[in-house]
């Protein structure tokens, strides 16, 4: 994996321990990790709403390409169906032949496939969840369209599966039991690991929306999951900053528990203002210092330096944006990521942890605050 970290002199990233506070310090030694980012197709979405129609006329994959490279993306994650649409309508081979298709589209514009997560909520065969409906039918059509997916994952070239199990979970709560929904959802993870020996499957934890309570709404609940199937160490997570938002947990303190337990495989960088509809705002659109924060894990624990794993930034334009801007909340999104980098990388360290050993958190707090006003 070429270029995702630029060295200057040395290879180290030294991590010193404040004798006199019980906080770790980072110091990054002349490193400065090159972050990779991703974009959806979805991404670029029509701005439809519940209360009403689409306000952007639809793109298809090949208007979207050149634009996302032109934003400054070096990958593209996708649905099964942002690969082959109408893909249940669809043999194996045409599937497949797509994919491929879809791969030399990519690669002519210089980019590569971060993962593939199948679109089980969409169908009618999966209205009342996929994995976990209380038909076997669905159960079997959502394990099937799953295989389907690494397939499509192979024939792109990535081996990171996405599963946002948006439906796993109950409207009611009489409906289902968690404890036969965990034994299901573990049966259909492992069909996927035996599969392919080397997929990683990375769980997208959210709380609601669209079901009122979901199976796996947090990532502690998907990473507990992860010790219920057959292969722990290749069932992850991908953190999305508005999902800890609408759980009332802290965005970069769910990055950093992640990355403690390396099982950080992908993140979904957007904002959410409390705990209302799911909004994917643009990165920091409503709380810069929560976002100054995710940056500041991500590039402490150097995230992605060993693995290319990428930045995705799930969000969506405003519904009143014309097609002409439908991908600026993206490239915003990235130039705040940015800027926010060299907000961490000039924040002074050394001058927190004297006040983290003072216990001076006012002082500390303030800190923040000026280092984020300074222009
Ligand atoms: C839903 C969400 C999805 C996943 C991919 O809230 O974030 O778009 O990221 O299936
Ligand atoms: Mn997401």
């Amino acid at each position: 994996m070429s270029c995702i970290i630029e060295w200057d002199e040395t290879l180290s990233l030294t991590k010193r321990r404040d004798p006199s506070s019980l906080a770790f310090s980072f110091t990054q030694t002349c490193m400065k990790i090159k972050f990779r980012f991703s974009i959806g197709p979805w991404n670029i979405s029509e701005g439809r709403d519940p209360y009403g129609p689409e306000t952007r006329p639809v793109r298809d994959l090949a208007w979207k390409l050149p634009l996302f490279k032109k934003g400054g993306f070096d990958a593209v994650m996708f649905h099964d169906d942002d690969v082959v649409p109408e893909i249940d309508s669809k043999s194996a081979a045409r599937v497949l032949e797509e994919a491929a298709q879809v791969r030399r589209q990519l690669e002519d514009e210089g980019l590569f496939a971060e993962m593939v997560a199948p679109r089980l909520w969409f169908s009618e065969r999966t209205i009342d969840g996929g994995f976990t409906s209380n038909r076997a039918q669905d159960r079997e059509y959502a394990i099937e369209r799953s295989l389907r997916t690494i397939d499509i994952a192979n024939t792109l070239g990535t081996k990171l599966i996405v599963l946002w199990l948006a439906r796993e979970g109950t409207y009611l709560r009489e409906s289902k039991s968690c404890v036969r929904s965990m034994e299901l959802l573990a049966q259909a993870v492992n069909k996927m690991l035996d599969h392919d020996p080397e997929i990683r499957i990375a769980i997208e934890p959210k709380p609601n929306e669209p079901v009122d309570v979901a199976y796996l709404p947090t990532l502690g609940h998907a990473l507990a999951f992860a010790h219920l199937t057959r292969d722990p160490a290749r069932v992850g997570a991908v953190v999305e900053s508005a999902h800890c938002v609408l759980a009332g947990l802290d965005p970069a303190d769910e990055l950093e528990f992640a990355l403690a337990q390396k099982k950080l495989w992908s993140v979904h960088l957007n904002d959410q203002n409390g705990l209302k509809f799911d909004q994917d705002k643009p990165f920091g659109s409503v709380s810069l210092r929560s976002a100054f924060n995710q940056v500041r894990v991500l590039d402490q624990h150097a995230y992605g330096a060993k693995d290319g794993a990428c930045i995705a930034f799930d969000a969506h334009s405003f519904r009143t944006s014309s097609i002409n801007h439908a991908l600026d909340h993206a490239t915003n999104s990235r130039k705040t990521f940015l800027r926010l980098l060299e907000k961490v990388r000039s924040f002074d360290e050394a001058g927190a942890a004297a006040l983290i050993a003072d216990r001076d958190y006012q002082a500390l707090d303030q800190m923040v605050l000026n280092h984020l006003l300074a222009s």
